[in-house]
């Protein structure tokens, strides 16, 4: 609990007793105190707002942005219900009909007419960032529907109702000042929408990733990730480049595994720093050169020889496998999850017909 929430509650628990007067002071521009009990939510604003000053955001956004946020409790009672396994790979079920579910005909269908009616921006963006258009299509069909689902949860609400309640306090708290930061930046409040968790726009951004990496993609000079497509994907763009994309490569391809494979021995011995169930269930590295001389071949298109991929068998032995190389780590970036970084790989060859 924080210092300023304590005070909050013991100035609410001892009445008048308590000595407001430090609290005032340390908050110059926050209204004056009165000798009433200080409800907690409001102290919490206050700490808030102490919180976004430090951090250089202007006075005039934080005196209209947060003194008026209510609690947002059904974002609190999805935090609380929220499966962990979406980020931890905690619950492992079948790929087959994961993918059915989430490669529909109707997300190829519509990114293939995205891929065609986007084609010029796609093709100066895919020349920027090095990124392959088709990916990033899949992630934002993924993400968004192609832009028809963002999210109507106005973030500021949200985030400072996890702050407040939710298990992550620091994540949130700093996420709030990010989407005050984008304010001062003169994204307008009511374009701040998006899931009850505070993913916003196009491409689905915490407001920090905002921050830090939304683009512009058409060239108008601005980043407007929230309704400019082009910019969407941009941002998409500019966030795998910045981890780790690499240009002309393939995310992964499908293989076939023979049953004479020895599992045992291409077990990875590291552990990754960051969701490392996700991670636990790719083997460990080899060249391409390597994997065909185990015996594992592609049923597709291939990597170059020299090229370094993982093995993932999701399903297990005598269903579809694939190699994956160090891009699909950036889609893991995205989004921790083998089953959505496969299934974004496989859209994203389905729209480019690969
Ligand atoms: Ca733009």
């Amino acid at each position: 609990m924080t210092g300023l929430l304590m005070i909050g509650l013991a100035a609410a628990s001892i009445g008048s007793a308590a000595p407001p007067v430090q609290l005032a002071q340390a908050d110059v521009t926050t209204p004056a105190y009165t000798a009433a009990p200080m409800d907690p939510w409001y102290g919490y604003k206050l700490r808030l707002a102490a919180l976004a000053r430090q951090q250089g955001v202007s006075e005039a956004t934080i005196q209209a942005n947060v003194f008026g946020l209510t609690v947002n409790q059904r974002v609190i009672e999805l935090e609380r219900t929220e499966p962990i396994a979406r980020s931890s790979g905690g619950v492992v079920g079948a790929l087959a009909p994961y993918l059915r579910s989430h490669v529909t005909s109707s997300l190829i269908a519509r990114g293939r007419m995205n891929y065609s009616t986007l084609y010029d921006g796609l093709r100066t963006i895919e020349g920027r960032y090095g990124v392959d258009s088709a990916v990033l299509l899949a992630i934002y069909g993924h993400e968004t529907s192609y832009g028809l689902v963002t999210g109507n949860t106005d973030l500021l609400q949200a985030l400072a109702s996890l702050g407040y309640y939710g298990r992550r306090r620091d994540f949130f708290e700093s996420e709030f000042v990010a989407a005050l930061k984008l304010i001062d930046q003169g994204i307008p409040r009511w374009r701040l929408k998006g899931s009850w968790a505070g993913a916003t726009g196009l491409p689905q951004f915490m407001p920090s990733v905002a921050l830090r990496l939304r683009a512009d993609g058409d060239g108008d000079g601005y980043a407007n990730m929230w309704s400019d497509e082009l910019d969407g994907l941009a941002s998409i763009a500019n966030y795998l480049r910045d981890a780790g994309w690499k240009p002309n490569v393939a995310w992964g391809i499908p293989v076939r595994v023979p049953s004479t494979l020895n599992r045992a021995a291409i077990v990875s011995r590291t552990t990754a720093p960051r969701c490392p169930q996700v991670y636990r269930r790719h083997s460990r590295w080899l060249t391409m050169r390597e994997w065909r001389a185990l015996g594992v071949t592609p049923t597709g298109r291939s990597l170059p020889d020299s090229e370094m991929a993982s093995l993932i068998e999701p399903d297990g032995p005598d269903a579809t496998a694939y190699l994956l190389t160090t891009n699909y780590r950036t889609i893991l970036d995205y989004n921790c999850s083998n089953f959505y970084a496969i299934s974004v790989g496989v859209l994203a060859d389905a729209i480019a017909r690969r």
